[in-house]
């Protein structure tokens, strides 16, 4: 069943909605040249129509005609190298089709800026920039706020003029790669390996691949007992093996643009390699060895850990997992696999350490995979910028290598799980394009700047009205501290309400099943990992392993993620922990109170639809906020029955 187009069709177009620009610079009145390639050609198409939205009227013409004009030249090849340089009064951007597709967007992203000759040379650091669908085939999406699908509708998937627009947004700020279907595989989803649905792949992935966007689909470890009838999975039988290479030969024949398959494999509840005695590595391979003839890659993930943990059980460590499973498997998997690994140990919480395990790999291909739909961090009903986290992942050194030992550079692609939907504004919260424009441009740079992306997605989305863009750049960069405060702080995590994560629930994965603790008493909280307790800190480098095993020494913001510690326990500025933990519950909450009033006082500048719904979000992020301050700020009263020094209102 093909969906009417009207349910995909009514949404905006982020900041590819040019505004019109005052003077313009003369050369925008000309184009010459004509690329040749698909990519080449939406780049000039893409050239045509922005200038035209932003009030030129562009004139094609030959090469001999003078005066100043925007020369596109396609070279040849696919890298994604590109450069716009100042000819006079002229300007030349020359790239492959791709190259010239990412110079044309930054020439109009520059020109909305008030740049009238943006100059550029770049290449991106990684050849993977990838959004990560966690879209199920009927149309549901797993930690989805904005909405419903648009890759999938009723079981299957299907193409429509959104995701042709999802290809532009994708490559107008440099991101090349797109996992349409959820990790989780289930049902219809198994059967995008098969042959099923290869009309509706094929047409998807040639709109993604004119953007220079790559086609991903999420696979089943066991599609071979699930498709093909085999009675084992396992990945040394040589049915098996040969179930995967015919399959992948089929299915890479019909879909050009199809770059790989990402795994999630023994890891909660999914099947892998551990059911057969295989390794992670043993399992990894087979599927890269079947997918190589066809230039395939495959992201393996690395989220690995017990879901089944007794609470009882005190040596068990989750964030241990990650480590222990795949570092002593480092330099045993193919050179076309990669390992995605989430940004901390545990799981996109709003502070956590990064993953000692992005340290451990010298000789195996690595990723980072960030989560941009908010799944612990607000749900897209709080506002919460995630760029400066992002980049502290990226800047962290780990401690390994005199040099080139940063995060950015010991890993070889990025990817972020997408916060989109079919809303109208994609993205639920209007302030969450922040996050997705943003990751595009951390991921082709990790050295971009959070502060003057956020200011540049304020002016593409809402225009150069400067009260607005100090504004919206001042919440957005506030944000995410804001919500760490009222919500939980100094890394201790989890508090969230089990299974749909919004919300507090002290307790609610206390007694459960999860691996996510804090075992707080009326006199101590948190889980010790130092060498003392369950040795997590020994998993980084010997500087970093002493620096969080030690009270004194641990950063302030972690410090509950590392240690088991009292109450009373003294901060640096002399408060105790309780009484920072009280504090920044209220203070949280108060400075999200003021967020919303900056919001309010930008009434009557803003689109009035904008601004209401961004309005009604604060609404709902301070009912929130003010929930989780009193939540627990209570449950901490009641267990230690020490009340707030400054006296403020604790519900008893
Ligand atoms: C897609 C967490 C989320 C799950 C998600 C999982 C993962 O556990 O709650 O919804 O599953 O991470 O990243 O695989």
């Amino acid at each position: 069943m093909q969906p009417k187009e009207v349910i995909f069709m009514d949404y905006s177009l982020l900041w590819l909605d040019w505004k019109p620009v005052d003077s313009l610079p003369e050369y925008t009145k000309r184009i010459i040249g004509l690329p040749a390639t698909r990519q080449g050609k939406a780049a000039l198409r893409e050239l045509i129509s922005g200038l035209k939205a932003m009030g030129s009227e562009p004139e094609q013409c030959g090469s001999r005609e003078p005066g100043p004009a925007i020369r596109l030249t396609e070279c040849r090849g696919n890298d994604e190298k590109v450069t716009i340089r100042r000819r006079g009064e002229s300007m030349e951007i020359a790239g492959s089709g791709r190259g010239l597709l990412y110079g044309v967007f930054h020439l109009l992203r520059h020109l909305t800026l008030g740049e009238a000759y943006p100059v550029w040379e770049s290449s991106p650091v990684y050849p993977i920039r990838m959004l990560d669908h966690w879209d199920n085939a009927d149309g549901s999406i797993e930690r989805g706020y904005a909405g419903r699908s648009f890759f999938f509708y009723g079981g299957r998937p299907v193409y429509s003029e959104r995701i042709r627009d999802y290809a532009r947004l994708m490559a107008s700020c440099g991101l090349n790669g797109c996992c349409i279907n959820n990790v989780n595989v289930h049902e219809n989803a198994l059967k995008l390996l098969t042959g099923s649905y290869k009309r509706e792949l094929k047409r998807i992935s040639s709109c993604l691949g004119e953007y220079g966007v790559s086609l991903w689909i999420s696979v089943s470890f066991s599609s071979p007992i699930e498709l093909g009838g085999l009675p084992t999975a396992d990945p040394l039988d040589p049915e098996v093996r040969q179930w995967w290479k015919d399959t992948c030969r089929q299915l890479f024949s019909s879909i050009p643009n199809l770059a790989g398959f990402l795994v999630k494999a023994d890891s909660e509840g999914r099947p892998g390699p551990h059911s057969y005695n295989r390794s992670q590595a043993e399992g990894a391979n087979m599927l890269a060895d079947a997918v190589s003839p066809f230039g395939g890659k495959i992201l393996w993930r690395c989220f690995v850990y017990n879901c089944t943990q007794d609470w009882r059980d005190t040596k068990t460590d989750r964030a241990r997992a990650q480590c222990d499973h795949f570092a002593p498997l480092d330099g045993q998997f193919r050179d076309n696999v990669i390992l995605q690994i989430k940004n901390g140990p545990v799981d996109f919480q709003i502070r956590e350490p990064v993953s000692p395990l992005l340290g451990h790999l010298e000789h195996t291909n690595s990723m980072v995979e960030f989560q941009i739909t908010q799944e612990y961090t607000g749900q897209q009903q709080h506002v919460c910028y995630l760029l400066p986290m992002f980049r502290e992942v990226l800047d962290f050194h780990l401690g390994h290598r005199p040099r080139q030992d940063t995060v950015a550079e010991s890993i070889s692609a990025v990817c972020a799980v997408s916060n989109t939907g079919d809303n109208y504004n994609w993205t639920g919260h209007d302030l969450a394009g922040a996050n997705l424009f943003g990751f595009g441009l951390l991921s082709w740079d990790p050295s971009a700047n959070p502060t003057e992306i956020a200011r540049e997605w304020s002016i593409l989305s809402f225009g150069r009205d400067r009260v607005i863009t100090e504004t919206v750049t001042d919440i957005l960069m506030k944000s995410r501290s804001i919500y760490e405060k009222y919500s939980v702080p100094l890394g201790i995590g989890w508090m969230c309400v089990p299974g749909n994560h919004y919300g507090p629930s002290p307790d609610g994965y206390e007694y459960d099943r999860w691996g996510t603790y804090h075992k707080a008493t009326h006199t101590e909280i948190g889980v010790e990992r130092g060498p003392g307790g369950t040795g997590f800190t020994q998993q980084y480098s010997p500087g970093l392993a002493a620096m969080y095993a030690s009270v004194e020494n641990c950063p302030e913001e972690l410090l509950l993620f590392f240690h088991r510690l009292p109450y009373d326990y003294r901060m640096k500025d002399g408060r105790t922990l309780l009484q920072r933990i009280y504090d920044d519950h209220f203070e949280g909450f108060e400075e999200s109170l003021a967020m919303s009033d900056a919001w309010d006082a930008l009434a009557g500048r803003l689109d009035p639809d904008v601004f209401a719904r961004v309005q009604e979000r604060f609404r709902m992020q301070l009912h929130s906020a003010a929930q989780w301050r009193d939540v627990i700020n209570s449950w901490l009263y009641r267990l230690t029955l020490i009340p707030d020094e400054k006296g403020r209102k604790i519900y008893l």
